[in-house]
């Protein structure tokens, strides 16, 4: 059997406030597979491009501002049925909604607000793919095979 991979991004405000490790750990005791993590910052263009689904919204230069004011760690996280587990381990989207609907989530516990909320998951395969593709190109797509233990923090 194998194991679904995901596309998991810790924003700027987390890692600013020294909280990567702490999520990436958070993840591992949930039963994820760190395959890969990697500290880097986003330009405005890169930043716009990964979020392009919401260009033209109102929230958009926002979160373009946000995600290229600082840097970010991307990671490749594996485990069975990763993008749905990983998204309710994050809980809801705005992060004041996340510490009144889910105490204990990653985005209410290391988020700030609505738009500076901590982390970000994929939200289906096809997404994984291009999210994971964006960040790691030369990555297999294929899923992990069971038992594999590999955590390469770059
Ligand atoms: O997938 P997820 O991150 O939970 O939410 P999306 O609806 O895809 O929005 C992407 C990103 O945009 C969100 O993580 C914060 C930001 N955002 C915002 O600043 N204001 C909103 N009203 C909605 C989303
Ligand atoms: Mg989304």
């Amino acid at each position: 059997t194998t194991l679904e991979k995901t596309y998991a991004m810790i924003k700027p405000d987390a890692v600013g406030a020294g909280n990567a490790e702490l999520i990436l750990r958070a993840a591992e005791d949930a039963g994820f597979i760190v395959v890969k993590a990697a500290r880097t910052t986003l330009s405005r263009e890169r930043a716009g491009e990964f979020y392009a689904e919401h260009r033209g919204k109102p929230f958009f230069p926002n979160l373009v501002s946000f995600m290229s004011s600082g840097p970010i760690v991307a990671v490749c996280l594996a485990k069975t049925n990763a993008i749905a587990d990983w998204r309710a381990l994050m809980g809801p989207t705005n992060t004041l909604v996340a510490r009144e609907e889910k105490p204990k989530s990653l985005r209410a516990l290391y988020g700030t607000d609505g738009t500076k909320n901590a982390t970000h998951g994929s939200d289906s395969l096809v997404s994984a793919s291009r999210e994971l593709k964006f960040f790691f190109p030369n990555m297999t797509l294929d899923p992990v095979p069971e038992g594999a233990e590999a955590r390469e923090f770059i």
